[in-house]
Parts: C-alpha cells; sequence; structure tokens
C-alpha cells in the first residue's frame, strides 16, 4: 500500500495536544458495507446512518486548523487479562478476520505504531500504579476493534498509531476498579501526549448498549432486520448521548458503572472511560455525529475538540 509522508515528527519543545477524542465504534459491519478495497467480503451497503456519521466526522477532522500526528486508539476486542497492554512493534501487516463474522470483515492491514508514545504511556501508567506491558510480536493478529474504529476516521492509514488493550479489570474485579484504572491510564496518555509535543487524535472504540441478536439475517445488509433490542437499551443509548452534548463528561464517567449493568454495555472495556479521563472530563459538548444500531447494539459517533476556537457543535434544541 502507497503512504503519504508522515505529517510531521516530534516537534521538541512544544506541548502536545489532543486535537479531538472521539467515541468511534468498530462494528464489523460498517467496513463490510463500505466496501474498502482492503476487505474480501462485498456488500450492497447498510447501516447508513452510522456510516454518515463517520464521513462527518472525517470531514470534520480533515479541517486544516484539525491536522494530526498520531491515533490512539483503546479497543474492546483485544483482551488482555493482566494489565494494560500496548503495540509494541513499528509495522504491522497481515489479515485480521472476525472471529463471529469471518463472513464480513477479512481485512488486510499495513500500518505503522508510534511505539515511542507507546512506551511512554506504559512507563507513566506503571508509575501510577498500574501492570502495563508492551506486545513485542511482530506476527500479533491485529483486532478489528482496533481496525474498523480506524479504518472508519482514517481510511487511508497514513498516520501511526498507538494500539491499547482492554484489560478485562472490571469483569475480574469490579466496575469501579475498572473505572480507577481507567483514569489512571487516561492521565498517564494526557501527560505522555503534552510530553510528546505531538498532536494525537484518541479513539474509544466500543458500542453503547449492547444487547444483540443471536441469528443473522441471509443478506446481513438488510436494514428491515435492524432495529433496537430492547426500550430500556435505547433509553440509555439516549441519555448518555445527551450527557455528552450537554457537556457532562463526569456525569457521563460516573454513570458509566450503571450504563454498563443496565445496558449490558460494551463500556465494560474501559475504552470511552480512558477517553473521558484523557480529555480531562470535558465540562464542554459533544458534536453528535451519527447514530445507529448493528445488530440490536447501540453505536454513536461523538466528538469532542477540546479547542473552543475550533469546535464546532449542532445546537442541542431536542430534549
Ligand atoms: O463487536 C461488535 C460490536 N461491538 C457490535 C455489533 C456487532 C458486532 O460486533
Ligand atoms: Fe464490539
Amino acid at each position: 500500500m502507497t503512504r503519504k509522508p508522515r505529517a510531521r515528527t516530534t516537534t521538541k519543545g512544544e506541548r502536545g495536544r489532543i486535537v479531538a477524542g472521539c467515541l468511534t465504534p468498530h462494528p464489523p459491519h460498517l467496513v463490510y458495507a463500505d466496501n474498502p478495497k482492503q476487505n474480501e467480503a462485498r456488500s450492497e451497503g447498510g447501516w447508513e446512518t452510522i456510516r454518515w456519521g463517520y464521513e462527518r466526522l472525517r470531514h470534520s477532522l480533515a479541517r486544516a486548523t484539525r491536522d494530526y500526528d498520531v491515533i490512539l486508539v483503546h479497543s474492546p476486542h483485544w483482551r488482555t487479562r493482566v494489565g494494560h497492554h500496548f503495540l509494541g512493534v513499528p509495522h504491522f501487516k497481515s489479515l485480521s478476520v472476525d472471529p463471529i463474522f469471518p463472513n464480513l470483515f477479512r481485512y488486510n492491514f499495513d500500518f505503522d505504531v508510534d511505539v515511542e508514545l507507546a512506551e511512554d504511556i506504559a512507563r507513566r501508567g506503571a508509575k501510577k500504579g498500574l501492570t502495563t506491558k508492551m506486545m513485542r510480536n511482530p506476527d500479533y493478529r491485529i483486532d478489528y476493534g482496533t481496525i474498523a474504529a480506524c479504518h472508519l476516521v482514517n481510511p487511508t492509514w497514513d498516520k501511526p498509531i498507538v494500539g491499547i488493550s482492554s484489560c478485562r479489570v472490571y469483569n475480574d474485579y469490579s466496575n469501579e476498579v475498572g473505572q480507577e484504572q481507567m483514569r489512571a491510564l487516561g492521565a498517564a496518555t494526557r501527560e505522555a501526549i503534552e510530553a510528546s509535543g505531538k498532536r494525537a487524535l484518541l479513539l474509544a472504540s466500543n458500542s453503547i448498549s449492547h444487547r444483540h441478536f443471536t441469528r443473522e439475517p441471509n443478506v446481513p445488509e438488510d436494514m428491515s432486520h435492524e432495529h433496537i433490542y430492547h426500550h430500556g437499551q435505547h433509553l440509555w443509548d439516549m441519555h448518555a448521548i445527551g450527557l455528552a452534548r450537554d457537556g457532562k463528561g463526569r456525569q457521563l464517567f460516573d454513570e458509566l458503572p450503571d450504563l454498563i449493568d443496565q445496558a449490558t454495555s460494551e463500556a465494560d472495556a474501559g475504552c470511552l472511560s480512558w477517553l473521558l479521563s484523557a480529555l480531562d472530563f470535558p465540562n464542554y459538548p459533544a458534536e453528535l455525529h451519527g447514530y445507529g444500531t448493528v445488530i440490536g447494539t447501540g453505536n454513536a459517533v461523538l466528538e469532542w475538540d477540546p479547542n473552543p476556537k475550533t469546535r464546532q457543535v449542532t445546537p442541542r434544541l431536542m430534549t
């Protein structure tokens, strides 16, 4: 694959910053529906409301003032039992097949990793009491949560990434222990970005409500089958989106343990908590770019821009 030259490398002396933090769900169906050249499966489209959301997010990030050097992604489908792991090899190239949906997602990936930044986050996380580890296996099969989120935001892969695993601490200990660890990991991430001098784009790769169908239609992209599974799941999705749009980042973080339990949410992977912590619990509104269900799960594309000069947010007029 031909790549554009890197935007720029570390600028010594300049403080790094987060250009945007985004909730970027990764159902493999969204990549399948886009028919990119990297994916072997072909589709007739589908899930347009979410894919239009990604189109709007890409458009927002394409503004000249929003250029970034590196993408950091936290994924639910790279699960680690002991500690928080980081991709630690400069380049990965292989095929990733979704274990549940091999009919939809067989993706040829080929991308660079910002190992230096990953190592610094791991170091700072360890100093805050977290177990952290660099993943040095060059043949590692990158998970579809990492790939789908990065692809949908930046399909050319012309920027290096920092890939962060999902430590199963919410499941092995409790939601509260999970939240504490993600608070620490988010702070370590922010501090490392600032020290690096780089402009960073952060992606939290999880769905919100996550109760899903157990039978696939004959045509997976047949949208006559697609809807929320249960009214309570919809109410939680709308509540979480409302808090984000109202600039209530701390309340959203604090309510995630309830959301996880009551909406069987994939937020138990810690992605959204990590993001909110790295953004220092935004008290400014997020832009909602799109929302929709995939096999019944609730998926919102949200963007927080910490810079008031570049922030563009649609006013919330509906309750
Ligand atoms: O991993 C997923 C997901 N989070 C939501 C919907 C469909 C498939 O896979
Ligand atoms: Fe998932």
